[in-house]
């Protein structure tokens, strides 16, 4: 990346939520470690995404609409394979409200996703079927965006998504890993790394 003030960026803030973070319903290691240095990074870039896992209650991602199913089974949904999760970022919970912390003022556009009872989305750009759009691509497109910083929780799973979505709609991609952190379930960290190496990001 060469200039960052440059407008075709954006920074993309995956999923900073007090569910991911420590004392949350899917807490990753130190997720709220994150966050100062998110704020600051806001500075260099003139258009900030924030995402937002925003699931309804009973989501199908959900162990808990399994009967028999523990949280980090997997299971084949119509769409594909898909890790059962525990119960998390349920709209309008705490569990789902952006990190007090985080400088939200600050952003132009928040994207809800996993709001489809039926579909979990991981990525800010394509829900879990890997077809139905958010509408983030079209925006970005639409405002000259041509590359595209991602920062937020978690490495292995939504960033990690949203990254090689973003690469496949042809962005230029980085990933600020010092401002990620991972779930890695089952080496789940070191495939994404590579899936994102072999992507180009
Ligand atoms: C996420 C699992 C389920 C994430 C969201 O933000 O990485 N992971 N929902
Ligand atoms: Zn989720």
């Amino acid at each position: 990346m060469s200039d960052t003030t440059d407008t075709k960026q954006a920074l993309i803030v995956i999923d900073v939520q007090n569910g991911f973070c420590p004392g949350g319903n899917l807490a990753v290691p130190d997720g709220d470690t994150i966050v100062p240095g998110i704020n600051a990074l806001m500075d260099d870039f003139p258009l900030i995404v924030l995402t937002q896992d925003w699931h309804p209650a009973g989501h199908s991602s959900f162990a808990s609409s399994h009967p028999g199913r523990a949280p980090y089974d997997m299971v084949d949904m119509p769409y594909g394979p898909q890790v059962l999760w525990p119960d998390h970022c349920v709209q309008g919970t705490e569990d789902a409200a952006f990190h007090a912390d985080l400088a939200i003022d600050r952003a132009h556009v928040v994207i809800r996703k996993g709001w489809n009872p039926a579909i979990d989305s991981y990525s800010a750009f394509f829900e879990n079927d890997r077809a139905t759009p958010t509408g983030l691509g079209g925006y970005l497109a639409e405002r000259g965006v041509t590359a595209v910083t991602l920062v937020g929780l978690a490495t292995d799973f939504c960033v990690n998504y949203s990254a090689l979505d973003a690469a496949k709609l042809g962005l230029d991609v980085t990933v600020r890993e010092d401002l990620t952190r991972a779930i890695d379930l089952d080496g789940s960290l070191n495939a994404a790394r590579d899936a994102m190496r072999g992507a180009g990001v």
